[in-house]
């Protein structure tokens, strides 16, 4: 897009539409737009191909590596995965698992989505299919029940890390927001300073919706950490850089497919890497 002619109103202007249609959103837009300006007026650049270069640095400053998740398993260490319906929760959480499985981590699940039938056979199906073990109780019943006896079951064994599925919600939802604080309530009865981590997931092709969902969601649960999914599809992934520049998260993982292994860490020099790639 950025031609060889010099820079002009014109340039900024194309500048801040792509970072708009790559669902970056306003805010940091108008951020990304400044730290550009004035990047480019202290290095004197003058020509409009040259701004790519300044925009990757921009962009990449605005990331950081995720910190190492609190899950090191002494004495049990309790991840709870929460969301709105769909966003990619039970799928994200089979392939955690099953990466921490395979580096010798002993992990057990717990179907605290008890709201459908269907969403605590697609857990166990997953449990089976990785070789991980599923507590589940019947469909209907009290999910901080099902997390007491998982986090119970999963200590006299010995586990290092359960992970808690929750049933798809919205913040505005109030009985839905109270199990959830109901099973952190519970979790911690059993692991003193459990939950250790509350991953928030979002549908990365949701883009700036996903970003004020997370924003609800925070102000209701003590998120401290967010799973971006379907990277693969048709996302435009701006979203990330407004998770770090206004919810100040970090971004522990990235689903990129429907598959158990198509998980990886978020890496911030691949991420801005792979937006610049012309292939
Ligand atoms: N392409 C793609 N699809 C994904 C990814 N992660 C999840 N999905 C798909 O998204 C759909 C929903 O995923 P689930 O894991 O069931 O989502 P959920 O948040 O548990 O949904 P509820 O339990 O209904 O709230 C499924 O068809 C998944 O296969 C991803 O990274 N890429
Ligand atoms: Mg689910």
């Amino acid at each position: 897009m950025l031609g060889n002619s010099d820079i002009t109103d014109e340039t900024w202007d194309d500048v801040e539409a792509l970072l708009i249609q790559a669902d970056m959103g306003v805010p940091t837009t108008q951020r990304v737009l400044s730290d550009l300006q004035a990047k480019v007026r202290k290095e004197g650049i003058t020509r409009a191909d040259q701004i790519n270069n300044a925009l990757k640095e921009v962009l990449r400053s605005l990331l950081s590596e995720p910190p190492v998740p609190n899950i090191s398993g002494r004495p049990l260490s309790i991840i709870l995965i929460v969301g709105v319906n769909g966003s990619g929760k039970t799928t994200s959480i089979a392939k955690i698992a099953n990466r921490l499985n395979n580096n010798g981590r002993k992990v057990m699940l717990a179907a605290g989505d008890t709201f459908r039938a269907a969403a605590i056979e697609q857990l166990q199906t997953w449990g089976q299919r990785i070789g991980v073990p599923v507590v589940a109780n019947k469909p209907g019943s009290d999910p901080a029940a099902v997390v007491f006896d998982a986090a119970s079951a999963a200590h006299a064994r010995g586990c290092d890390i359960l992970i808690v599925d929750t049933a798809g919600r919205l913040h505005t939802n109030y009985n839905l927001m109270e199990e959830l604080a109901k099973i952190k309530a519970i979790s911690a009865k059993v692991i003193p300073d459990a939950p250790h981590e509350v991953w928030l997931v979002l549908d990365g092709t949701t883009g700036q919706n996903a970003l004020e969902q997370a924003k609800k969601f925070r102000e209701q649960v003590d998120v401290t950490g967010i799973i971006v999914t379907k990277l693969d599809g048709t996302a435009k992934g701006g979203m990330i850089f407004s998770i770090f520049n206004e919810l100040k998260l970090p971004v522990h993982y990235v689903g990129l497919g429907e598959g158990v292994t198509n998980l990886v860490f978020f890496d911030p020099d691949n991420f801005v890497n792979s937006l610049f790639d012309e292939n």
